[in-house]
């Protein structure tokens, strides 16, 4: 951290945007068009040969991309940034680039349906391969790296177990065996962890989720310790496989990252009355929430997390049946995949994000068919714990006689 560095509650409303060169626009302006007029045949052979910086065809880049990967840059302690069209562009883009056919990917042992998707296809179609293993030491996660391992990609919180790796453990051995660390961020937001100021090389998110916050974009970030490798991955893999965002779409990101400080403080105090309400709920057999004090993973989460967050995930009794029936019978609460919102969202992993992922795998992951996810969203707290209530009493009254276990 540079010391003149400002706040990240700042750097959200401010970072990489200069009015005066726009006309004194106080927002930032949307440069929505696909290309740029050079004002001479020369001006536009310096632009493509690099002699002179310039815009030159939205492909390449945009000037309202710009503001949001410079201000992405400074919000997770980075030195680039490249802005997708989703989340799984980033996520794509990043294993392209880090691998080859014949290297070994290792994996926290959790990880989003389509990403597990996107490494079962890499491993059929170019024979890189991947392990998802606990991580729990360092020697578990030393005694899984094979000779052709490159890359160590992980999700901390894990999607949608909420189980925790430990950062700073990963970045220990990653530096002694020289591998890349990738971490998914998505979970966490830039507001409380910044995986590149432990150790991290690449950071990612769905910018679908909490950068945006508002439900109404599908974009992707990827932000690097290194910017020549960043500048390398945009002229090469993010140009030639395109997977860019559009400026409108970055455009709502902007808008939506100027408030989510304010929206992950309370996502995140919201979280924590529902997490004390849940828990103590004899309906509950499990409930996994990264800062409540009885989390067994409590001390890492305080070591590498600033606070708990918006997302948490518990297990109902009586299995799928009684958790497809709790869902039936909310109604402020709304049964839909997805997260971040100012709406509070439930899903069931087991058919829904994580339904791609083959049985014996999902349970490997910690993912059986009583695991809800729900992403606690910006309305009074009290609201949401009258519906939850609603929905359990219901789900008590249907059980009335059927004993369940
Ligand atoms: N990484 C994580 C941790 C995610 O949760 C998701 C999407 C992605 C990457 C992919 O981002 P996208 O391309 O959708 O922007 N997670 C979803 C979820 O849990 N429910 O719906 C989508």
């Amino acid at each position: 951290m540079t010391e003149n560095r400002l706040h990240k509650d700042t750097l959200v409303v401010h970072e990489g945007y200069d009015s005066k060169s726009h006309q004194g626009s106080l927002a930032v302006p949307l440069y929505q068009t696909s290309t740029f007029e050079f004002e001479t045949a020369k001006q536009g052979e310096n632009r493509f040969s690099g002699v002179e910086e310039g815009p030159i065809y939205s492909r390449l880049g945009n000037p309202t991309v710009r503001v949001l990967e410079d201000r992405m840059t400074a919000l997770e302690h980075g030195k680039g940034t490249l802005a997708f069209g989703s989340g799984m562009a980033a996520v794509s883009s990043i294993l392209v680039h880090l691998t080859k056919t014949g290297d070994h990917i290792l994996c926290s042992r959790g990880i989003y349906g389509c990403t597990f998707g996107l490494l079962s296809t890499m491993e059929e179609k170019y024979n890189i391969t991947h392990d998802l293993i606990q991580m729990r030491t360092e020697e578990e996660i030393e005694k899984a790296i094979r000779p052709e391992t490159v890359c160590i990609y992980i999700e901390t919180p894990i999607n949608p177990t909420m189980e925790l790796v430990d950062l700073y453990a990963v970045a220990a051995v990653a530096k002694r065996h020289g591998l890349r660390v990738v971490v998914d961020n998505t979970f966490s937001s830039p507001y409380l962890q910044n995986p590149l100021t432990i150790g991290a090389d690449f950071v990612l998110h769905s910018a679908t989720k909490y950068i945006n916050g508002h439900g109404d974009v599908i974009a992707g970030l990827l932000v690097g310790n290194d910017k020549e490798e960043i500048e390398q991955i945009r002229m090469s893999i993010q140009k030639d496989y395109g997977g860019i965002i559009s400026p409108f779409d970055a455009w709502l990101l902007i808008r939506g990252l100027k408030t989510m400080s304010v929206r992950m403080e309370r996502h995140t105090s919201n979280a924590e009355k529902l997490v004390n309400y849940i828990k103590g709920h004899p309906l509950v057999e499990e409930t996994f929430y990264p800062f409540d004090v009885d989390n067994p993973q409590y001390d890492i989460a305080k070591r590498q997390m600033s606070a708990g967050g918006g997302l948490i995930s518990f297990t109902i009794k009586g299995g799928q049946e009684s958790a497809q029936l709790f869902m039936d019978s909310l109604s402020l609460i709304k049964i839909a995949v997805s997260l971040g919102d100012a709406e509070t969202l439930i899903q069931h992993p087991a058919t829904m994000t994580h339904s791609v992922v083959p049985e014996d795998d999902r349970l490997a992951m910690g993912i059986s068919n009583s695991l809800l996810r729900l992403s606690v969203g910006l309305e009074y707290a009290d609201d949401l714990i009258k519906d939850l209530e609603g929905a359990f009493e219901k789900l008590e009254k249907v059980n009335d006689g059927k004993k369940i276990k």
